[in-house]
This record gives structure tokens, sequence and C-alpha cells, in this order.
């Protein structure tokens, strides 16, 4: 049975940052030998995070270490280099590599090194429902003078770039499918879920209904490979709660405070734990 995201965001229960705090104190005792593990660069990539241009990656990697929940967190610029973490998911530690979003980051990654990678267990594709703002005022001003000048027009373009751009990223994943007979999961991570929680039915259904052209373009790559071999998921998350401005529109962030987000990434951590 379908869980509606309104009846989870709802439920979420009024409790403190606990678990991300444990989790961040188990990644400083770890902290030494991660460290050599890191300086080494040793071992092979277990999950990859990847997803277009600002859809908030590296936010998202930072939120699951619990990083994005500090006060003194400054929020990232454009990834320039593909980033590196170890995380500790339940007893195993998991390399984690995030992609850069743009074409030209992402696309020589793609052909030169995911060759080299035999263990990408996971894909997390990043998406945002459209909320996509230019990181700069010149790609403002161009996307503005192109007729993107509302929220709502703004989000529909993203939305038809995501969809193309996930067709990209899913060829990529059945060709890696073929020679490592990996990966054993995808999950859609519906990240900015606090500037959408009044329609937060309509989002989900975007991403889960066959009918929607984003789901229809999932359904054809679990069928190349075949739906008993690979697991899916469609998650919402939050990873840092922020107002989306746009040529003098405002969303304002609402998830219901810091406990909401604190529980909807401790949901987010399990059900990754539970694929690994
Ligand atoms: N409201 C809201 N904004 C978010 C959230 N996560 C990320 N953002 C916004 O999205 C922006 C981009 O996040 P990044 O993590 O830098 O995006 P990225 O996908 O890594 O982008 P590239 O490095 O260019 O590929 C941030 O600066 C935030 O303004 C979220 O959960 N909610
Ligand atoms: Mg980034």
């Amino acid at each position: 049975m379908v869980e509606f995201w309104s009846n989870l965001l709802a439920s979420l229960a009024i409790e403190s940052g606990k678990s991300v705090i444990t989790n961040w104190m188990v990644v400083r005792l770890w902290g030494k030998k991660l460290l050599v593990c890191l300086k080494l660069k040793r071992g092979s990539t277990n999950i990859l995070v990847i997803g277009r241009a600002n859809t908030g990656k590296t936010v998202l990697s930072d939120c699951l270490k619990g990083k994005s929940q500090q006060t003194e967190y400054e929020l990232p610029n454009t990834s320039n280099i593909v980033e590196t973490e170890y995380f500790i998911w339940g007893k195993k530690i998991k390399l984690v590599k995030v992609i850069p979003g743009q074409d030209e980051k992402r696309n020589p990654w793609f052909a030169n090194d995911i060759p080299k990678e035999k263990k990408i267990e996971g894909f997390i594709y990043v998406v945002d429902w459209g909320y996509t703002n230019a990181r700069d005022d010149r790609t403002k001003q161009l996307w503005i003078s192109q007729g993107l000048d509302t929220i709502e027009k703004l989000r529909q373009f993203h939305l038809e770039k995501e969809i193309e751009d996930l067709r990209f990223a899913l060829r990529d994943i059945e060709r890696y499918y073929t020679s490592n007979n990996l990966p054993k999961w995808i999950i859609i991570a519906v990240n900015k879920v606090d500037l959408f929680k009044d329609k937060i039915d309509d989002a989900q259904n975007y991403y889960s209904n066959p009918a929607s052209p984003f789901v229809k373009e999932i359904n054809k790559t679990l069928n190349t490979i075949g739906t008993t071999h690979i697991k899916y998921k469609v998650l919402p998350i939050c990873s840092f709660e922020n107002d989306f401005i746009w040529n003098n529109e405002t969303v304002k962030t609402d998830l219901g405070g810091t406990s909401s987000r604190n529980q909807l990434v401790k949901l987010f951590k399990t059900e990754i734990e539970n694929l690994l």
C-alpha cells in the first residue's frame, strides 16, 4: 500500500536530532581510520550520488553526515570536483562519491572513471521538483530574459531538463549493469520538500505514478535490467531549510521545524541502511 508523504510529514514526531548527532559522533570516533583510508584513496566506490546541477547533491551528502544541521554550516558553491566521503551505515563503511551536476564535469567522469569502478551497489539520483535556482546573476538574468519570469515557469523548465538528464543517467546505469551486474538499487531522492510541503502528494505522484513522464523513463530501465534484479525507492528529503527566491517571488521554507527535518533524515538513512 502506498504511504502518502503528506501523512508521513504530518506524523514526524517532535524529537531531538539525537540519531543524527549520535551518528556524527560515531563518525568522529572512526575518524582516524577513515582519514587513513581517505588519504590513501583506497577502495572502490559503493554509492554514487548523481543528478542535475543545483538540485542539492552536495548538501544532501553533508546532511547525511550531520554537517548541514550545524548552525555554522555554509552552503557550498558549484562543485568542481567529485566529492568523496566515507559513511558509516549501521556497521558498514561505504565510500560515497558525489558527481558534479554540470555536463562538462559529469560526462568525463562517466566516460573515464566509471569503467574502473566495479562495486557501485547503489545510485542516488537527486531531484527537486523543479525548484532549481541559478547559481549566478548572469544565468538568472538570461533565464528571466528567456521568459522564465515566474517560479512556475522556472519549475516547468527544470522539470523538462530533469527528464532529459534522467534519460542520460539511466543509460549510464544500464551500461554499468551490463558490465558489472550492479547496481542493486536506485533511490530517487526528492530533495527540498521544505519548499512544497503543502503540495507534497502532488510531488510524490509526479515521482511515483507510472503514468508520469518521469516514472515512465525509470520503468523502461527497471524493465531492461529486470525488476527482480534491482530495488527502487522514491524518498522525500530536506537537506537544508532555505527560502527559494526568484524574480521577486519567494517560496518560504516550511517543514515544521528542525525536529521534523531530523526525523525525515533519519527515515531516509534507515531506508538506505535497509538496502545495504
Ligand atoms: N529549500 C531547500 N534548498 C536546498 C536544499 N538542499 C539544497 N538546497 C539549495 O540548493 C542549492 C544547491 O545545493 P548543492 O548541494 O550545492 O547542489 P549540487 O547538486 O551539489 O550542485 P552542483 O555541485 O552544481 O552539481 C543550495 O545552495 C541550497 O540553496 C533543501 O533541502 N531545501
Ligand atoms: Mg555539488
